[in-house]
């Protein structure tokens, strides 16, 4: 049976919750709509961001029901997996013949998990743009999605083809701005420096070659940046469609090929627009030199976070992060000359982490001209090799409580420091980071969205005195 004109409803799960204000718009979904409709041309995607609407996971039914959704698509973070579950459910009461597909985070690190739930007819592991597609046209052929390569399926739980990635990200689509309510995340925090904007959200690349230890890679090690040439046309079709003139960068690593990025940059100065860049998720500090930092402020950088982790060099290996903590420094510090708002991103509490490592890290940050820090517990995610590295009862724990492994948890310090001592030298090392008044007066001078200064002053303070 070939029938065009299918009816998809894709939602990412999660509660709109203020306690954890930050919002990125949702790429995947918006690319996957953008993707699908090109494809086959007749086909109607809906997307619906839970995090930022008043729609709750139950009411997924009425809306699938609504629209008279053929598949529902459900995503989301491990940490909203229930939301997940409790959608999938509401989807199954009120469409039972609609074909109901996870992808997304959760989805691919857990599938055989999220397919045992019994809620699901497929998962997609990893990139999902070729996979569902790929359900898509099954299902108007009238076929079950079964032997598609990265889909796992209750019979098939373990796809024969793990992965299925497009080998050049410059096929894609722009992702669809016209599928989400823009408006509610001009009025939500973005993921850069706390405040609201009108922002949008860009993803240039596709996966990491490195293997930190901590992450759960959904997009393999096979880097795939996009060209800067594509990068450029995505920037000014957001800006001339929507006006839009800031940019979330949030790849994983935006800066591994420094010839891509001076490209952007070149672009960006020689022909517009003149937009401002964030780099919320994270730079890795030891690829970046001064005359590169030099022409990503020149191009519009008004805000890195570097990815720290730890300044122990024996933690460092460890956790396969390898970072040169020197070029880091190096690199810190030329942002700062060039007047450019920095975050340092630290994680705490490594297993074996011992007290005067913890201390040097916050040294490290303390010392350093950053404007803000932030000193994460880590959390042992299961599916990462720093779970593997844990002992029996702590993964207990662990895969006990995904669902409260949320944001600056301090359930699990596996560190060698005890409980007490170890949140006493953080919320010390946060005590000394913010209130020097030298690091006080230039986040006033310096933030580059002076309006939201007072939503970062409520930050600190609760860094420091609440959630420190
Ligand atoms: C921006 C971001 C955020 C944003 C919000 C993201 C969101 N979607 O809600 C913020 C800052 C809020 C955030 C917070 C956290 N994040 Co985060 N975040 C990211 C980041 C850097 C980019 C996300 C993105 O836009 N990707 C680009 C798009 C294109 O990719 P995508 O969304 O994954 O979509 C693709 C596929 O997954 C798939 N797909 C997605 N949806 C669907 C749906 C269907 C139906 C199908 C078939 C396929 C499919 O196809 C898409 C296109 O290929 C990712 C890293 C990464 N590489 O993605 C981490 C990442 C998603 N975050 C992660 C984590 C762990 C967290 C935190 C839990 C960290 C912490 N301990 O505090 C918190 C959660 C806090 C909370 N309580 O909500 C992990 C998730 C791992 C997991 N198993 O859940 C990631 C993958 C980082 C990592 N490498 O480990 N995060």
């Amino acid at each position: 049976m070939t029938r065009d004109g299918l009816k998809i409803l894709i939602a990412q799960a999660g509660p709109d919750s203020n306690r954890y204000p930050f919002r990125s718009h949702p790429l995947g979904l918006m690319s996957l709509a953008a993707y699908v409709e090109r494809e086959i041309p007749g086909t109607s995607v809906d997307a619906l961001d839970m995090k930022v609407s008043d729609a709750r996971p139950g009411d997924i039914g009425r809306i699938a029901a609504e629209r008279g959704a053929d598949i529902v698509g459900l995503s989301a973070l491990t940490v909203h997996w229930e939301e997940m579950a409790e959608a999938a459910r509401a989807a199954r009461a009120a469409v039972p013949g609609a074909l109901i597909v996870a992808g997304g985070p959760h989805a691919t690190c857990f599938s055989g998990r999220v397919l045992d739930s019994g809620l699901f007819d497929a998962a997609v592991l990893g990139e999902g743009e070729k996979p569902f597609l790929n359900i898509v046209r099954a299902r108007m052929r009238g076929e079950r999605p079964e032997g598609i390569p990265a889909v796992a399926t209750p019979q098939r739980p373990v796809p024969d083809v793990p992965r299925d990635v497009l080998d050049d990200p410059d096929a894609l689509p722009f992702p669809a701005w016209n599928k989400i309510n823009l408006e509610a995340y001009r009025r939500r925090c973005s993921f850069s420096v706390m405040g609201r904007r009108n922002h949008m959200s860009l993803f240039t690349s596709r996966a990491c070659p490195f293997e930190c230890a901590y992450c759960h890679n959904i997009f393999g090690h096979k880097f795939r940046p996009r060209s800067a040439h594509n990068v450029l046309a995505e920037i000014r079709a957001a800006h001339s469609l929507h006006g839009f003139s800031d940019f979330d960068i949030l790849d994983d690593v935006f800066n591994l090929r420094r010839s891509r990025v001076i490209n952007i940059c070149r672009g960006l100065i020689d022909d517009g627009p003149k937009i401002s860049m964030a780099f919320p998720n994270g730079l890795r500090g030891d690829l970046l030199d001064d005359e590169l930092l030099e022409i990503m402020r020149e191009a519009g950088t008004t805000f890195i976070s570097f990815a720290v982790e730890t300044a122990s060099p024996r933690l460092q290996k460890k956790i396969h992060k390898n970072l040169n903590l020197d070029k880091l420094a190096a690199a810190i510090r030329k942002a700062d000359s060039l007047g450019i708002f920095s975050n340092a991103y630290c994680m705490v509490g490594f297993p074996t982490e011992t007290e005067s490592e913890l201390k040097s890290t916050i040294r490290f940050v303390a010392k350093s001209p950053v404007n803000i820090a932030h000193f994460l517990t880590v959390t042992p995610f299961e599916g990462t090799r720093l779970y593997e590295m844990l002992d029996e009862e702590t993964r207990a724990r662990a895969a006990r409580a995904p669902g409260d492994m949320r944001y600056e948890d301090r359930a699990f310090n596996l560190s060698d420091i005890p409980d007490s001592k170890f949140r006493r030298i953080i919320h010390l090392g946060l005590m000394r980071f913010y209130l020097n008044p030298f690091r006080a007066a230039k986040i006033i001078l310096r933030h580059p969205q002076p309006k939201n200064l007072l939503a970062f002053a409520r930050m600190a303070f609760n860094r420091i005195f609440i959630n420190g």
